[in-house]
């Protein structure tokens, strides 16, 4: 006989421990709104899964704001700028002179998750790691229910106000929502991404158009590099021994007048990334709100996937402040279409990087040329670097207000 579940009330039920769980839980804790998390892998795990690193300077702003970011302080670097390279010319863009003082900033995910946990738990508040058999009921009920299975096998079952499903793409939450609309391309390349102990021989980020496809200098810090290569989709990792990547990053790197290279060493972290862009609508259900990858994904062209993660969390925080503090449901009422609106902004802009920095082996000659175009203006014309820069360092900021 099953035990009976332990059944607990609290406001919001949250679904997910990766960065917009963990960064909505601390935005309601500092207006007084109770949540509980839950995550079904374990706390090792969150913390090492390697994903984005270039932060908006609205992101780094408002973790400053909410108190999370003196580490960021600390070991993150600003850049004014990026690189954009094609034909082996490398052009640089200034964000601060083209927007008027915007920049962007080098702090990795891993980091801000660390940040955000090591928060929570000072804070003397609960994540619920490794639980299992995750599921929600009675969303159109004032007081849906989120019940799970945690690490000792014990069952659960906690009353809420709200579900906030930040449960990434492969989450529980975004099937939920019966009348839901999917927009859903899928790109003819994937990336290979690496982590280096080698310190990068570039000061700002450079994106490369090459004939044998993109290549993209990242980096973690001063000692640590972060590169990525286009390669074919499902490519096996295997067939990417270490002298084979430096290989192709110096080659697709390369600029016209040598002497630079790129910053060789111990590779730490090898893997593949698919390319796709999917938007799901409406991003709410009943007394369910999806956030971040649960209800969109860009590809990473555009370093916009954290970033957008966190500004659907701010939309939602400020929404359930109001409906669950002060009894105004307006705001939660058009979350789902405010969010909506800056996810088509920000898929479309990395749709554009992506499409003007790729290879792309199924287009004809006619719309490679037309790529190679707009590449060359952007590089060229102040007006077109000026809107690059405007969706890269992020366009209209969300605000929270404390
Ligand atoms: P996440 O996927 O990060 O977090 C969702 C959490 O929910 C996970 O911890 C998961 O374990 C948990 N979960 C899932 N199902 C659950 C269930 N049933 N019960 C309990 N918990 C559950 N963006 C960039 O800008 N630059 C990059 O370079 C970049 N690289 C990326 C590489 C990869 C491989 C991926 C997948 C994404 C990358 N992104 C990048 C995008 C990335 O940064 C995401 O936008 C960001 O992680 C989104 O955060 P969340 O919405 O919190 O989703
Ligand atoms: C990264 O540092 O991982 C990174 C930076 C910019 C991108 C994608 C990834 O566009």
């Amino acid at each position: 006989m099953p035990d009976t579940p332990r059944t607990r009330r609290t406001q919001v039920g949250i679904i997910g421990a990766g960065p917009a769980g963990l960064l909505l839980a601390h935005l309601l804790s500092l207006a007084g709104i109770e949540s509980v998390v839950v995550e079904n892998r374990s706390r090792e795990y969150c913390e090492a899964r390697q994903r984005a690193g270039l932060l908006e300077a609205g992101t780094v702003e408002l973790l400053r704001a909410v108190g999370v970011g003196q580490r960021m302080d600390a070991e993150g670097i600003e850049h004014d700028g990026i690189y954009l390279q094609f034909q082996g010319e490398r052009r640089h863009l200034n964000f601060r002179e083209l927007t008027g003082g915007r920049w962007v900033t080098i702090y990795a995910q891993t980091e801000i998750v660390k940040d955000l946990i090591a928060r929570r738990l000072a804070d003397g508040a609960e994540i619920e790691f490794s639980v299992s058999g995750t599921a929600v009921s009675d969303l159109t009920s004032d007081r849906p229910v989120l019940s799970y299975t945690d690490s000792s096998g014990a069952a659960h079952e906690v009353v809420c106000d709200v579900i906030a499903g930040c449960d990434g793409f492969h989450g529980v939450s975004r099937p939920l929502i019966p009348e839901i609309s999917v927009y859903d391309r899928a790109y003819p390349y994937a990336w290979l991404g690496i982590l280096a102990d080698a310190a990068p021989s570039t000061d700002e980020l450079i994106y490369s158009r090459h004939p044998d496809g993109f290549a993209l200098y990242s980096m973690r810090s001063h000692t640590v590099s972060r590169l990525y290569l286009q390669v074919p989709p499902d490519e096996p990792v295997e067939n990417w021994p270490d002298d084979r990547i430096w290989a192709e990053l110096n080659k697709r790197l390369a600029v016209n007048d040598g002497g630079w290279s790129v910053a060789e060493g111990r590779i730490t972290d090898k893997s593949v990334t698919a390319m796709r862009s999917f938007v799901a609508g409406p991003m709410r259900h009943g007394r369910l709100f999806l956030a971040g990858d649960a209800g969109h994904i860009v590809p990473p062209t555009g370093a916009k996937g954290l970033n957008l993660a966190f500004s659907d969390v701010v939309l939602l925080a400020n929404a359930l402040r109001a409906a669950l503090t002060d009894k105004d449901w307006d705001l939660a009422d058009g979350y789902s279409d405010t969010c909506l609106d800056r996810v088509w902004r920000n898929t479309h802009f990395s749709w554009w990087m992506t499409s003007m920095l790729h290879v792309n082996n199924e287009a004809d000659a006619f719309d490679q040329r037309l790529m190679e175009s707009q590449l060359q203006y952007v590089m060229g014309s102040t007006a077109a670097a000026r809107s690059l820069a405007e969706n890269y360092a992020g366009y209209k900021p969300v605000r929270y207000e404390l």
